[in-house]
């Protein structure tokens, strides 16, 4: 699995409408708030050009992409952090995800119920936002109570913690997201392992409908708050994307471009994600399957190895690696061998996006 995504945002936002888009799910949309109450997972997977063209290239009987999981969680109120409407729970939920997706309504309807009678994303954005964050002051306030009894006893570690999360607990309570806290790399050891909602990456969902598309009533503003926090502004079509899960991909395409979006919502967002994260993809030819395989940049050999089985983590020798590029360019693993372009890389090596790998390991 890439990385867990939650859908995040206040209630009757089209949360459920878009992880259904998403999806292809089934998760209940209704015109009232709180519908959704168990957090709903989904696992999709990942849509990828470059596994679809060694499929065809090599025609192998099996071809395995790698997958995605989305979390539908139930909408956050103003006092979410205090408990209002399961407000703990649903944070609980939200500790558990990689990437927090914050969907905003930009959708006018006059029936379906909203915190407000106006309708003002930028204000909603912020209304999440400062749950997230005052939810994080009170996690970062209990840590603070126990690291400060174990540094009064004395121990140097707890010690050189407490000003760490002294000036950590100030910034947040500043209402900037603990992501940004500058930390000097001797402090780097400092960062608490408690799981800070504001120090996951995030991306907002602009909920749209085809009228706010042409109109641009509310997006401009949008896209300068995310210009300004620096993250990506993903617009969807939530309504129109989940009526045309039901249908095959390529008419589904036609109605989205005819829309104005040549990409799925899907596709956008995976994208953003990968980048978010530092997501890269190597795949693998074992016997009659091709698959694609999803971590970090920067991974090295021996670990992509063990995402794949322990035991080939543990007998690792080292990793046969063919670029895609050179595979798509001269048409058969064959040529490519004969070109010398395989290369033999030890343990340490840095998996590169795109690389197709065989790894040699001892079985034990
Ligand atoms: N007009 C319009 N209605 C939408 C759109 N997206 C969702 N809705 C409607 O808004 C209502 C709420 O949608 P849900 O997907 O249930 O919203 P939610 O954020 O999951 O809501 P909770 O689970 O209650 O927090 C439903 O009546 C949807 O049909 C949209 O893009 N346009
Ligand atoms: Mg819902």
């Amino acid at each position: 699995m890439a990385c867990r995504c939650g859908l995040v945002g206040l209630p009757n936002v089209g949360k459920s409408t878009i992880f259904n888009a998403l999806t292809g799910g089934q998760a209940e949309v209704a015109g009232y708030p709180f519908t959704t109450l168990a957090p709903q997972v989904g696992i999709v997977p990942v849509p990828d050009p470059r596994l679809e063209t060694l499929g065809r290239l090599l025609q192998p009987p099996k071809l395995t992409p790698t997958t995605i999981e989305f979390v539908d969680i139930a909408g956050l109120i103003a006092g979410a952090s205090q408990g209002e409407g399961l407000g703990n729970q649903f944070l609980a939920a939200i500790r558990e995800v990689d990437l927090l997706v914050q969907v905003v309504r930009a959708f006018e309807a006059p029936d379906i119920p909203h915190v407000a009678p106006d309708l003002d994303p930028v204000r909603d954005v912020g209304i999440i936002d400062t749950e997230l964050l005052l939810a994080d002051v009170e996690l970062l306030r209990r840590h603070l109570l126990k690291v400060e009894r174990v540094a009064k006893a004395g121990d140097k570690k707890a010690m050189a913690q407490l000003q760490f999360l002294r000036r950590l607990e100030a910034f947040v309570n500043q209402g900037r997201w603990a992501r940004e806290f500058p930390v000097a790399e001797a402090d780097a050891s400092c960062w608490p392992d408690i799981p800070l909602l504001t120090r996951k990456p995030s991306l907002l969902v602009a909920n749209i409908s085809e009228q706010e598309w042409r109109a641009r009533r509310f997006l401009p503003a949008l896209e300068e708050l995310a210009s300004q926090r620096r993250v990506p502004l993903i617009p969807i079509l939530g309504d129109l994307e989940a009526e045309l899960q039901d249908l095959p991909p390529e008419e589904r395409q036609e109605f989205l471009a005819a829309a104005g979006f040549p990409e799925s919502a899907l596709t956008r967002l995976i994208r953003a994600s990968y980048e978010l994260l530092g997501l890269i993809t190597f795949y693998t030819i074992v016997g009659a399957e091709v698959r694609a395989w999803t971590v970090p940049a920067g991974t090295p050999a021996v670990r992509c190895a063990g995402r794949i089985h322990s035991d080939m983590e543990k007998g690792f020798i080292k990793a046969e690696i063919m670029a895609f590029a050179d595979l798509l360019r001269l048409g058969s693993a064959a040529k490519v061998k004969e070109a010398g372009l395989v290369h033999l890389e030890g343990r340490d090596y840095l998996i590169q996006d795109g690389d197709i790998v065989l790894f040699r390991f001892q079985a034990r």
